[in-house]
């Protein structure tokens, strides 16, 4: 059997994800189960009792699909994607068994993953693809061209003999395996799902491993690999999600499956912020009591923005610039677990207003630190979220807020001289 590769568009998905008001339309690839395509009266892959033949229509041996997301908060150095939305991985063809197969066919490699979407006038997608598929180093292509060279070609349906309109120059394999990509994807809000259940992105609290999972599964009716990283196992990482299909990669029909590999994470799970600097690999708690610091502790307070960029520092008044830093001397806080700090100017408070003041004669405020890479984390009332109106540029001073009510989100890291 043989599909026609590029037909008139008749799937529009609806990206999901960080934006409700983002809309992708993926065209070209069939999927009207109406068209009843002869690979629909096929078993479902991984479920046939006598050999298939004609693996165009039939996913084989690759019959068990992943479709697979990462969640990429390591900051500053790897995150990427918006801060609400997971992103793609890639699409893998399991075998049945759980082993698979790779690197099918090194003459299908691609080298120009790009030029083939703007060769093809496949604008959308491409943007969709920087937007959404992303490089946690930052070679999106490179990292496109790896998906495919290495799970794209070890797809039996997508073969060029299964496309009746192949053409080398347009390579449509490539084009409907990054369309079928995306497709699945828009219909996997890993966040959503995550968010439905009250599981939301946090720098103080960790998750229950079970309720991620449960969440998940409610959102798909099947189980998921979830992958963790960390020395712990407990930072939230991968989402696999399973599928098995009737017909062709191209316009057959997916099927939610349950794993066929394991999840490793920890039975409490941080599900971290991406832009917020990541607690150092070896941290099992990001919210364990200060220890006592010696009266001879000083450094300066970072301020980083949500991209991770370390963008000023905060001045002995209490505010931000692009300027010199000035020393900091944190004390221990008079709730059990807290810091407090000094600077030339006084005792550092968070006002009525809630904006950081520094200044003689005010009662220093309670922060509570988590180690990080970078320093120490702050936290004003469990929250790490602070903001200003913008990064102050020249000699210009920004207030801080102890709070999220402003445009410009930032974090503070105390660093140590
Ligand atoms: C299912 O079909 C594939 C592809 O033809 C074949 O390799 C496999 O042995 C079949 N499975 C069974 C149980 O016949
Ligand atoms: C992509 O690279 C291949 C191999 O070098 C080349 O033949 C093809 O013309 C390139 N495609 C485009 C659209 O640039
Ligand atoms: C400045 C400061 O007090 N930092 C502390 C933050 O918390 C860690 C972990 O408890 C301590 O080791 C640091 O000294």
């Amino acid at each position: 059997m043989l599909h026609f590769a590029l037909l008139a568009p008749v799937f529009a998905g609806v990206a999901h994800a960080a934006a409700a008001s983002e809309k992708l339309v993926i065209g070209d690839i069939l999927l009207d189960p109406s068209l009843l395509l002869p690979g629909l009266s096929n078993p479902v892959s991984c479920h046939n009792t006598t050999v298939q033949k004609d693996t165009c229509c039939f996913n084989a041996p690759g019959g068990h699909f992943l479709q697979t997301q990462f969640w990429d908060y390591v900051s500053p150095a790897q995150f990427a994607g918006p801060s609400e939305s997971w992103t793609v991985h890639g699409l893998w063809p399991d075998n049945c068994d759980g082993t698979w197969e790779q690197f099918c066919a090194p003459e299908r490699e691609s080298t120009n993953i790009t030029q083939i979407l703007e060769f093809n006038k496949e604008y959308d997608i491409l943007k969709y693809m920087q937007k959404y598929w992303k490089d946690n180093k930052g070679n999106d292509e490179s990292f496109w061209e790896h998906e495919w060279n290495k799970h794209g070609t070890c797809i039996s349906t997508l073969e060029p003999q299964c496309i009746r309109s192949y053409n080398q120059q347009k390579r449509n394999d490539i084009i409907i395996y990054l369309k079928r990509t995306l497709s699945l994807y828009m219909t996997l809000p890993t966040f959503d799902f995550l968010k439905k259940k009250g599981i939301t992105p946090s720098a103080t609290k960790t998750y229950k491993f079970a309720d991620v999972m449960s969440a998940i599964t409610k959102g798909t009716g099947k189980t998921p690999t979830i992958q963790c990283d960390g020395k712990n196992k407990n930072f939230l990482h991968e989402m696999w999600y399973h599928y098995e299909t009737k017909g062709s990669v191209i316009d057959g029909v997916w099927l939610h499956a349950n794993a066929d590999s394991e999840s490793n994470c920890a039975d409490e799970v941080y599900y971290w912020p991406k832009g917020v600097p990541t607690p150092t690999p070896t941290a099992t708690s990001t919210s364990s009591a200060p220890t006592p610091t010696s009266t001879e502790d000083k450094g300066t307070i970072q301020v980083y923005t949500a991209e991770g960029n370390n963008v000023g520092c905060v001045l002995s008044k209490g505010t931000w610039a692009q300027l010199t830093c000035a020393t900091f001397r944190p004390t221990l806080g008079s709730a059990p677990g807290t810091i407090k700090f000094t600077s030339s100017k006084g005792p550092c408070a968070v006002d009525a207003t809630n904006t950081l003041t520094c200044a003689t004669g005010v009662a220093a405020s309670d922060f509570s630190n988590s180690t990080i890479s970078t320093g120490s984390l702050l936290a004003f009332n469990g929250n790490t979220a602070f903001s200003s109106d913008a990064v102050p540029t020249g000699q210009v001073q920004g207030p801080i807020f102890a709070d999220s009510t402003h445009p410009q989100a930032i974090t503070l890291v105390y660093t140590r001289s």
